[in-house]
């Protein structure tokens, strides 16, 4: 009897205070323009060439490095696209990196927090990084210039990836003071000093600050390296 109320106490808790809210933004006329620079505009594509959404992510800044599990995510090449667009895995996850297109395809990135030249290779074969320093590492094809992907890479478990409409939740947060940033490609991240109560906190926020640098430069690079 006891057992079952213990375990009944279990699975009625709640899973920690949670940070949650909305993140918005506007896309002007910069943002299109960048979009536009970065459009593919070649032939030879069999499938959907349109890219995949690039959703907000939002992580608590200078939280205590947790150790956390390593994950194998996959990011693949498919008409002429990094699909997905953005991934944020735990410190020392692998992300593989296959090649679905009938052309060449080459995965590199001079990211600060990792740099790797995976070289050009054909359809049916995958190459994949390790990575071992947190970070944003904006990943590059050599071959086709428009190819962006993001990688996300956290020593903490407080990150998530929004929702197209840009709600979010990062659960099991301890209470206390944080730093919650919200970035988005083509925009310049946004920061909010939090606090989190026993019950959590609910914090919207909004993108408004186009990004002033042009497309070719590391977008957030120099903002989101701390994680
Ligand atoms: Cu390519």
């Amino acid at each position: 009897m006891r057992l079952c109320l213990a375990l009944l106490l279990l699975w009625t808790l709640p899973d920690g205070a949670a940070v949650a809210g909305k993140v918005g933004w506007t896309e002007g006329a910069a943002q299109k323009k960048l979009k536009a620079k970065i459009k593919y505009a070649g032939t030879g594509v069999s499938g959907p060439t349109t890219p995949d959404p690039s959703p907000v992510v939002v992580w608590l800044e200078g939280a205590a490095a947790v150790k956390m599990e390593a994950r194998s995510v996959e990011v693949r090449q498919e008409g002429a696209e990094f699909r997905p667009r953005v991934v944020a895995v735990p410190l020392g996850s692998t992300v593989k990196f296959p090649n679905g297109d009938d052309f060449f395809h080459n995965v590199f990135s001079y990211s600060k927090a990792e740099r790797f030249d995976l070289g050009k290779y054909p359809k049916g074969e995958s190459k994949s990084v390790t990575f071992e320093h947190k970070g944003l590492i904006d990943v590059r094809c050599e071959v086709h210039d428009h190819m962006r992907s993001y990688v996300h890479v956290f020593d903490h478990p407080y990150f998530a990836i929004a929702a197209e409409d840009g709600s979010y939740r990062i659960p099991n947060v301890p209470p206390g003071k944080y730093t919650l940033v919200a970035w988005k490609e083509f925009f310049d991240p946004v920061r909010q000093e939090i606090e989190v109560k026993a019950d959590g906190a609910k914090v919207d926020l909004s993108l408004t600050r186009l990004l002033d640098r042009p497309a070719e430069a590391v977008p957030g690079a120099a903002c989101c390296d701390a994680r």
